[in-house]
């Protein structure tokens, strides 16, 4: 992370009420998600947000690692929300990532099931959601957040065949502080408008890039084939196999092949 990127350049007349109106800032940490864990259990307020350089041991889903070198944005916001807007958070911040890229880069990304930001293709993006909830209560939502953006994947040959950086497909240096000042205000935008009844699962599904394609999803020991039919309102995909019988696929327990 450049040098000019604090705490303060990053909230200083922050357009949000509550995201990211308190930030602390890294130069490297292992992951911001588990920054972003310990301070939601105790107590840290909503919408805070943790932000790193670069991370030692960033992490994907299902323990697989997330690259997350200097030139990167590694982001993650505590949000306490009510149980039934849990499914929700994916949703949100896909939409929040990809109309943010838009807007800082004017370049077209859209989202790959369940949690991938794509442009051209390639991998730009993932996001990690962590929560716990306790009788039926959410303790805390950590969503993580990490961006390639300027990079160049040349550097990185074990992600560079199927992921791509913001500079490399613009072929200039993007404004990181821009781009996180963008995202979090997106990502309040988008939250509030779920709060306060808002309905984001028709654009959402209409970012998304895998409808009508071919896949292949291992859940536990399953091989699962088929059509990419539609996804639910939970979030979830909904697979139509080569036998007809459609298959429902929750995000989280997945591999997308294609
Ligand atoms: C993700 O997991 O895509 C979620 C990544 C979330 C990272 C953020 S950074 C801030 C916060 N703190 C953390 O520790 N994590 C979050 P998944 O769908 O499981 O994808 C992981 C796979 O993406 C890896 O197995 C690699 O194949 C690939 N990968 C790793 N680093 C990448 C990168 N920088 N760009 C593109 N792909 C990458």
């Amino acid at each position: 992370m450049k040098d000019d990127l604090s705490a303060d350049s990053i909230t200083n007349n922050l357009a949000t009420v509550f995201i990211g109106r308190r930030v602390v800032c890294y130069s490297s940490v292992d992951s911001t998600n588990n920054v972003a864990k310990q301070e939601a259990l105790g107590g840290s307020s909503e919408g805070m947000a943790v932000i790193a350089g670069r991370q030692l041991s960033g992490r994907g889903r299902l323990g697989r690692s997330w690259l997350s070198p200097e030139g990167s944005i590694s982001l993650s916001i505590i949000l306490y929300p009510p149980l039934y807007y849990l499914h929700t958070l994916i949703m949100l911040s896909s939409l929040a990532l990809v109309n943010s890229i838009g807007t800082v880069t004017g370049l077209r990304a859209e989202i790959k099931w369940p949690n991938d930001i794509m442009v051209r293709g390639g991998k730009v993006s993932g996001i990690l959601i962590e929560s716990s909830v306790s009788a039926g209560v959410v303790d805390y939502a950590v969503i993580g957040i990490g961006v390639n953006v300027n990079l160049q994947l040349r550097n990185f040959p074990e992600i560079a065949a199927f992921a791509t950086s913001l500079s490399d497909e613009l072929g200039r240096e993007i404004p990181v502080l821009f781009l996180i000042r963008s995202i979090l205000a997106e990502m309040e935008n988008q939250y509030l408008n779920v709060l306060g009844g808002g309905d984001i699962y028709p654009e959402w599904r209409s970012r998304l890039l895998n409808m009508g394609k071919r896949v292949s999803v291992q859940s536990g020991d399953f091989l699962i084939e088929g059509i990419a039919e539609s996804v639910a309102r939970d979030g979830s995909l909904l697979i139509r196999r080569n036998d007809g019988i459609l298959e429902r696929v929750i995000a989280g327990d997945v591999k997308l092949f294609q």
